[in-house]
Order: structure tokens, then C-alpha cells, then sequence
């Protein structure tokens, strides 16, 4: 297992309430870095990113906030993930709001062009996040970074996404909440959608089989972007976004866990916690313990487990 390396992004900017910020504090002070190295890894902490000067950018919907801090984000966190990358780590992004994505995932795609991997992604959220900048009416756009990585028009303030994810490449998990113009738009692409009505259906273990099956198939890189609002919001209520009807506790760490056993993660954002809002730290503490399962933790470790 490559060394992790933590990189902090204290966003606020994605969205409207104040809280995302304080995410990379509450990680750490949940214990992440000592969880990680509990499994035999080793971490590395970066501390947290800091923005520079501000790059210049408009954007004609006039619903748009925060336009240039989000520009900026982006830009830091594309290089620092591809430098992660480069140094042979893994990275995992402590958000921050979601707009996070639209940088980490843009520096994985950057690293996978290089070494001419195909980069997959598997987005843990509520939402599609598949707004335009042109298409948002709350003008948050912590709503946006899938449609920028599957390379969709209406980012020209944006730079360029270096080598946009063809669809069948994208996998959304946990789906319960899709604006119309969202909706329309996916139903030009051919993004696998396992909403809650798919999971419930199927359960939550065979479409993502099917996924990884792709991805190790194709010798792909994985980034996984896990929002809290996949969690249901009874066990994860740290969140600005809550939808009832998400995973349960058992559900989460199963993913976790199936995503471990395939070895093909490469990288991860953890997004959208607001450690105003939490509950003593109680949804801190589950993230954590979530990327535990990613990496490795197990009630009872069988001696053989093959990922079938
Ligand atoms: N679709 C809504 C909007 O565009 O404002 C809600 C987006 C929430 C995004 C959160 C992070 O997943
Ligand atoms: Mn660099
Ligand atoms: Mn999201
Ligand atoms: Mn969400």
C-alpha cells in the first residue's frame, strides 16, 4: 500500500453555510492519521492547502458566488493531488465542500493523462453534482464537478479539464436528489445512475461489483469522492445537504470494505462535512472510521479473500 498523504482543504466557497471549512480540523482531531497508521500504513499530513492570489474569471450566470475563490481551489488542489500521485502516495483530500472535486479530481486526471492510466470515478453522494456553471440556480458550485470532469460545456472560466472521463467511466452511488436540469442533461450521458431505487432494488453490493469488475478489467486508476450526504442523515447529520434515505452504517462500511478488498483506489476526496453541525463529533468520527474499512480495518480477517 503506497504511503497516504492527508492534504487539507478548508472550502467554504462551494456553497452557502459557513461550517465546511473547520472539515480538516475535525478529521484530524477524530484521529485519521493515527487510524490509518494503526492498519500498518504509513501518513504523511500536508496540512492544510492555502489559497494564493486569486486567478481572474467571470461567469454571465449572474446566480454564480464565489466564482474566483472556487477557481483558485481548483487550481492548488489539482497540483497538489497530482503531486501526491507523483510521489507515489494516496492521496486523500479532508474537505471542504464538494467544489473541492472539480481540483483533486482534475490532478488525477492529470497524473492518469501522463501515464496514459484510464481514470475511473465513483461519486458517493446524494446528489449528481452534474449542474453547470451555466445551468445552477442556486449558484453553489459544489454542484458541479462531475459535469466539469465528464467534460460538459459552460466551464470556460474554468482551466481546461485535462482529459475529461468518458461516461461509461463514471459511476454515481447513492443517488436521491437530481434537479431537472441535472436530469436532463444525464440522460444524454451514459452514466451509470445507481440511485437509492437501484440500491434498494439490487442491493448495494453487485453494482459496485459490476463497476470494479470494469476498472481492474481496463487497468484503470480509481478516485473516490465519498459526500457525508450519502450517509443517511440518522447516522451522519454533519452535513448542509441532508436527504433522507441514504446508506445505513452497515451499508457504508460494506462499500468500504469491497473497495478495499479490490485494491484499485488510487485516491479520495472526503467532502461536505460541516463540524458546526455535528453531533460531539459523531460524524467526524464515522468518516474516519470509514476510510479505516477502505484501508483495511476488519472485525475478523480471514487468512484469504478473493475479490471475485
Ligand atoms: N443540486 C443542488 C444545487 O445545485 O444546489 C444541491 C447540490 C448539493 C451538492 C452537494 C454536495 O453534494
Ligand atoms: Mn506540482
Ligand atoms: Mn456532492
Ligand atoms: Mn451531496
Amino acid at each position: 500500500m503506497p504511503n497516504t498523504i492527508l492534504i487539507g482543504a478548508p472550502i467554504d466557497s462551494g456553497q452557502r453555510r459557513p461550517g465546511c471549512l473547520m472539515g480538516p480540523s475535525a478529521y484530524r482531531v477524530a484521529g485519521i492519521a493515527q487510524a490509518i497508521r494503526d492498519l500498518g500504513h504509513g501518513v504523511t499530513d500536508w496540512g492544510d492547502v492555502a489559497l494564493g492570489e486569486l486567478p481572474k474569471g467571470e461567469c454571465p450566470n449572474p446566480a454564480v458566488h464565489s466564482l474566483r475563490e472556487t477557481l483558485g481551489w481548483t487550481e492548488v488542489l489539482a497540483d497538489k493531488t497530482d503531486d501526491a500521485l507523483s510521489q507515489g502516495g494516496f492521496p486523500i483530500i479532508l474537505g471542504g465542500d464538494h467544489s473541492l472535486a472539480l481540483g483533486s479530481v482534475a490532478g488525477a486526471a492529470a497524473y492518469a493523462a501522463r501515464r496514459d492510466v484510464p481514470l475511473f470515478l465513483l461519486w458517493l453522494d446524494a446528489h449528481s453534482d452534474f449542474h453547470t456553471p451555466m445551468t445552477t440556480t442556486t449558484g453553489n458550485l459544489h454542484g458541479t464537478p462531475v459535469a466539469y470532469i465528464a467534460g460538459r460545456d459552460g466551464f470556460e472560466a474554468f482551466p481546461p479539464f485535462p482529459k475529461p472521463i468518458p461516461a461509461d467511466r463514471i459511476c454515481l452511488y447513492g443517488i436521491r436528489s437530481v434537479d431537472p436540469a441535472e436530469h436532463a442533461a444525464l440522460l444524454d450521458h451514459d452514466i451509470a445512475i445507481n440511485d437509492m431505487r437501484v440500491l434498494d432494488e439490487h442491493g448495494i453490493v453487485a453494482p459496485l461489483r459490476a463497476f470494479l469488475n470494469k476498472v481492474r478489467d481496463m487497468g484503470g486508476m480509481l478516485h473516490v469522492s465519498l459526500d457525508v450526504d450519502f450517509l443517511d442523515p440518522s447516522i451522519a447529520p454533519a452535513v448542509g445537504t441532508t436527504v433522507p434515505g441514504g446508506t445505513t452504517f452497515r451499508e457504508a462500511h460494506l462499500v468500504m470494505e469491497l473497495l478495499h478488498e479490490s485494491s484499485l483506489v488510487t485516491s479520495l476526496d472526503l467532502v461536505e462535512l460541516n463540524p458546526f453541525l455535528d453531533e460531539r463529533g459523531r460524524t467526524a468520527r464515522l468518516m474516519v472510521d470509514l476510510v479505516a474499512s477502505l484501508m483495511g480495518r476488519k472485525v475478523f480477517d480471514r487468512p484469504t479473500r478473493s475479490f471475485a
